[in-house]
């Protein structure tokens, strides 16, 4: 499991590109996203790095 926080996520529809972002690295991932506080859970096996890349090419800052 992996726990990030992601800044510039705004509504629902920020939340569904981010999830996007990171099904397209594992389309198997059990993705939770917590909008008010930014908080990404991720259930996956691929490396964080990988996850965060894509989250951050999608256009969003994950803090470290
Ligand atoms: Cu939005």
């Amino acid at each position: 499991m992996i726990e990030l926080k992601v800044e510039g996520m705004m509504c629902g529809g920020c939340a569904g590109t981010v999830e996007k972002a990171i099904k397209r690295v594992d389309p198997n991932a059990a993705v939770t996203i917590d909008l008010p506080t930014g908080r990404v859970n991720v259930e996956t096996d691929k490396d964080s790095k990988a996850i965060s890349e894509a989250i951050e090419a999608a256009g969003y800052d994950v803090a470290a």
